[in-house]
């Protein structure tokens, strides 16, 4: 149920026209940095997230226009009307606010509305919620905050702070913070995982760290592009860059300006500004921050300390591991990628940013740049604000399951659906302390167990070295899933568990209905430079050239193994030949992949598949530029495509391509075709379909030890025992 259903309907500011006149909208292509430099020093604006090199959108007047075409750069003008662009985005707005699908979240919110729904939270939760100032503003608003954790001593919790609207513009990072108030306040006490996490976290979130700002972007006579604060410099320019003023490498040149009409002026001295100090000074009373998200707009993307440089942060696997928790979170509400890694490799450094300020005092902290990737900017369609609030509500929750065990487990090539029944799949796994615990790293343990009741076995981890461990799960010989979780204890003598609270992972069991591993030549149907043998390493015009091994022994299958693929190509095909399916269920295509491919625009790698001899379906297509510099496993689920079939053929397309840019192609290795059973029951020692005598005595006649995987070892612990008994019992 949503917060408040009543909808307000505002008639959203319409700029008085003729205020953008003598300014265009143009695409600059800025060749170096002097141009990009003088550019920035006469104030010419960008709508890109921010201005840089090569080709970018940004405003023009007069001025911009004359010294460009004297320093000979090249721009073309998109929009000599903004009034009108921006009128026609109103009136998007002003119908998104009439349909009121969303509800609050159908159109952007004013700071005064912002500051209505955040009273009507705490009168609603004054339990949970409370409202507080953070601090005033150079033109006296007042800069409001909340703060959300559960009843009682709230001394000692961890802290988290996410804020939004460093900077006026971006719009969608004030709905965001919104959002996740109402889902946390509107989860206490429906929401089991919601009501623990507040029991021992307090959520602290500033929706608007820069109220003058953003008031001048809906201001009649005001600026939809401003970007800084309204500090008056007492000269023909305002404003400070808020996410400039940050005492960590303020002023330091990388994306700085210190000129007043610089949209990255960084103002007269660090923390000069009164909405950095408030903040800072929010941050500096908040002694168990851990972690903290900066929401800005946009590009999609979380970034990762440093921004002020390419130096490696303090615990960076574990920075990385939540940033990529965080980007795995939101990817799964909407398919939408948020790319996470670092300034410096996403998008550009940058000096006196408030989340490098946050880090070196020691929290976790990271910027999130909000929808959309690209075009249409800073103006995101209404419609798209609700799930851009779903998807970052969902990268906000990963942020506290992961800060609220204080051990941090990933897993550096993923979680496996399925593995071979009757044998052991091998998981790697890191594990490390997010905050001062000492592990016990013989503590690791497996607990698993076949099905979904009955007690877990208990097997050890091995500890390879530093904060690498390796799992062997076993996969039980009669198709039985194997759920299992993980445990390390620390020297405070705690135990620390993933997942979190009762939850489980689960595999699949696969068996093998053919598997070829290329070391002989299997003799598939080719056209064009498909062929088998040892790939050379050569090609790579573009992306990587070719492996020069497989992924196991010498030999792969790969589209001409002595280089590029050709230009102009057409469809050319690796065809297995025709595979016995029948009676095999979900079945799925594993196997190795080491390609190389230009994005599909141009040029397109492809899998299909058909069933009893009938029309190819594609099973998979690149969606993007694929540079892969190792082997990668990849599978693919086949039940949808082929239905009942009987029989499968597999193929492998490499093309079309266009007329330029070559790139190494398809090479493939360890193939294999795989049925996943859906159909066993637990405590079936003997796989026969029924739970019954035979099973005990299946369990008697092998009692004692079970050296790797055993049938009769129906709790997985290595030993065959009583527990194994009773399981069969449990489930007769
Ligand atoms: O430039 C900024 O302040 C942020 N981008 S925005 O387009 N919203 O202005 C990015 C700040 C973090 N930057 C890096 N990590 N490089
Ligand atoms: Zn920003």
């Amino acid at each position: 149920m949503m917060l408040f259903s009543t909808i307000t309907i505002t008639i959203g500011a319409i700029l008085s026209a003729g205020q953008y006149e003598g300014t265009s909208i143009v695409r600059a292509h800025i060749e170096n940095q002097k141009q990009l430099n003088t550019l920035r020093e006469l104030g010419a604006r960008s709508l890109d997230c921010f201005d840089h090199k090569g080709s970018t959108p940004m405003l023009f007047d007069d001025s911009h226009i004359e010294f460009a075409e004297k320093m000979k750069i090249d721009f073309e003008v998109l929009e000599t009307n903004i009034d009108s662009y921006i009128l026609k985005y109103e009136q998007s707005r002003e119908e998104a606010r009439m349909r009121g699908l969303g509800g609050w979240y159908s159109d952007f919110k004013t700071w005064n509305e912002v500051n209505t729904r955040l009273n009507q939270v705490e009168q609603a939760y004054p339990n949970i919620a409370s409202v507080f100032t953070v601090g005033v503003t150079h033109e006296g608003r007042n800069i409001n905050g909340i703060r959300i954790t559960a009843p009682g001593d709230s001394v000692g919790r961890k802290q988290v702070l996410w804020n939004g609207c460093q900077h006026a513009r971006e719009w969608v990072a004030v709905m965001v913070p919104m959002y996740i108030i109402d889902a946390l306040v509107e989860g206490w006490n429906v929401d089991s995982e919601i009501t623990t996490i507040l029991e021992t976290t307090e959520i602290i979130i500033v929706p608007i760290v820069n109220p003058d700002g953003y008031e001048f972007t809906y201001a009649p006579n005001g600026d939809r592009f401003w970007r800084k604060n309204r500090r008056n410099n007492s000269g023909s320019c305002e404003g400070v860059d808020l996410n400039r003023n940050w005492g960590f490498a303020w002023n330091g040149g990388d994306s700085t300006s210190t000129n007043t009409c610089s949209d990255v002026y960084v103002g007269p001295s660090a923390f000069s500004e009164p909405e950095a100090q408030a903040m800072r000074d929010l941050v500096v009373s908040l002694p168990n921050l851990v972690a903290h998200i900066d929401f800005h707009s946009y590009s999609q993307l979380v970034l990762e300390p440093w921004a002020s440089s390419n130096n490696t942060p303090p615990r960076v696997d574990i920075v990385k591991a939540l940033s990529n928790d965080i980007s795995d979170a939101i990817l799964s509400v909407h398919g939408e990628t948020y790319a996470a890694g670092t300034g410096g490799d996403l998008l550009y450094l940058a000096d006196g940013v408030f989340p490098d300020w946050v880090t070196d005092r020691g929290a976790l902290s990271y910027t999130i740049e909000l929808r959309p990737t690209g075009s249409p900017g800073f103006d995101l369609p209404p419609n798209e604000i609700l799930p851009t609030c779903e998807e970052n509500l969902a990268g906000a929750m990963a942020m506290l399951r992961f800060i609220q065990n204080s051990v941090s487990f990933s897993f550096p090539n993923g979680v496996p659906g399925f593995g071979l029944a009757g044998e052991m799949q091998t998981l790697p796994i890191n594990i490390e302390p997010v905050f001062e615990e000492v592990l016990l790293e013989n503590t690791a343990t497996l607990h698993v167990r076949y099905g979904s009741n009955g007690p877990f076995a208990t097997r050890s981890i091995q500890h390879d070295s530093g904060t690498q461990y390796t799992a062997q799960i076993p996969i039980s010989t009669c198709g039985v899933n194997s759920e299992y979780w993980i445990s390390i204890e620390s020297t405070d003598g705690e135990t620390h568990r993933y997942p979190l609270g009762e939850e489980v992972l689960q595999v699949g069991v696969a068996t093998e209905i053919q598997n070829w591993n290329m070391d002989t030549n299997p003799n598939w149907q080719t056209s064009g430079l498909w062929s088998w043998g040892t790939p050379t390493g050569g090609g790579g015009q573009y992306g990587n050239p070719d492996p020069t091994t497989g992924a196991t022994g010498q030999y792969v299958f790969g589209y001409n193994l002595q280089g590029d693929y050709e230009n102009n190509l057409a469809e050319k095909h690796l065809v297995t030949p025709t595979i016995n399916v029948s009676n095999q269920q979900n079945i799925q295509l594993q196997f190795d992949r080491y390609l190389n491919v230009e994005q599909p625009s141009y040029d397109h790698a492809s899998i299909s598949v058909r069933g009893d001899g009938g029309a190819w379906s594609t099973l998979w297509t690149n969606t993007s530029v694929i540079e892969d510099s190792q082997w990668v496993s990849v599978s693919y689920d086949l039940s949808q495509t082929i239905g009942t079939a009987n029989t499968v053929e597999i193929r492998w397309t490499m093309g079309t391509t266009d007329s330029a840019w070559r790139y190494s192609g398809w090479n493939i290795d360890d193939v294999q075709l795989l049925a996943l059973s859906n159909t066993a029951i637990q405590g079936d020692v003997n796989c026969d379909g029924v739970v019954d005598v035979s099973d005990l005595l299946n369990i008697i006649s092998n009692w004692g030890f079970c050296e790797g995987i055993c049938g009769a070892d129906t709790v997985p612990d290595g030993s065959i025992n009583v527990s194994d008994l009773l399981q069969v019992i449990g489930n007769w």
